[in-house]
């Protein structure tokens, strides 16, 4: 009974609110700002409930369709730009960034980010780590052995993440979507977990490169993806080198 008490606490914890996240707040010059003043509030900012719908439009921005408006927020190209983390990033898997200029017509507020629009800033690789792959930004590890040996991915860290807005990156409005991809029951299909949001920026400066390759949400992700279908629990070399979903990043 004890033993069993003891799981079923355990799998609550894990699939509940309290072990997912969300990007909340804005960070930039240091202040945090207030939670979605700046981010467009995602669908599941109250229940921090992972998205496993890559086919949705949700996978645009994360939003349900009553979002309150959010601001936008000015910055230089070049400037470091961060998320708060409602909750924290213990699951294992790839952080991305993307970006996408508003479309003609529209701002950083009240773009959709439909189409061709969107380019990749920035994704993080794994390690290997006792065969299995790990991304070290999350490096605190929770052992829950001998409960659930595939639970060793749980990790603990990664309040807060940051991104550089491209140096060259022409000026304009801009969504930029942060995005962390959980793989820890990826070999089920189906069963890896999007969370992220994205934030409205006024980018100013004197680039003029061009942003590429640009890919569509949804479009940009299959189910079958070799960096989406897989067991990151299987035996890995040490050299092995994971595909991180999605396009190319984008450099100057
Ligand atoms: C951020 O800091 C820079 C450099 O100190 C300053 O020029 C800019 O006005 C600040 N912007 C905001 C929104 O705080
Ligand atoms: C997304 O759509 C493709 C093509 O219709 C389908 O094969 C796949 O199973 C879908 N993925 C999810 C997670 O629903
Ligand atoms: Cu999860």
């Amino acid at each position: 009974m004890f033993r069993i008490g003891l799981l079923i606490a355990f799998v609550a914890s894990i699939s509940g609110s309290y072990s997912h996240y969300v990007f909340n707040n804005l960070i930039y010059n240091d202040t945090t700002y207030p939670e979605w003043q700046y981010i467009r509030r995602p669908w599941n900012y109250d229940t921090y409930f992972p998205l496993f719908d890559l086919n949705s439009t949700q996978m645009r921005c994360f939003t349900a369709s009553n979002y309150p408006r959010a601001s936008i927020l000015p910055v230089e190209a070049g400037d470091t730009v961060g998320f708060n983390v409602g909750g924290r990033i213990i699951h294992q898997g790839p952080l991305l960034f993307y970006m996408a200029q508003a479309g003609l017509g529209t701002t950083a507020a009240t773009t959709v980010g439909s189409g061709q629009s969107w380019f990749k800033i920035w994704e993080t690789q794994p390690e290997v780590v006792d065969n299995e792959l790990a991304w070290p930004l999350y490096n605190l590890m929770v052992h829950a052995k001998p409960l659930l040996t595939r639970a060793k991915h749980l990790r603990l860290d990664a309040s807060e993440v940051f991104v550089q807005i491209p140096p060259c990156l022409p000026s304009g409005d801009y969504l930029l979507r942060v995005e962390h991809i959980a793989l820890h029951i990826a070999f089920d299909y189906g069963q890896a977990e999007f969370f992220g949001s994205c934030a409205q920026l006024r980018v100013s400066g004197s680039g003029s490169q061009v942003p590429s390759p640009k890919v569509a949400f949804p479009g940009a992700y299959k189910s079958t993806d070799p960096g989406i279908l897989l067991d990151i629990h299987d035996d890995y070399p040490s050299d092995y080198e994971y595909i991180v979903p999605g396009p190319a990043v984008w450099t100057c």
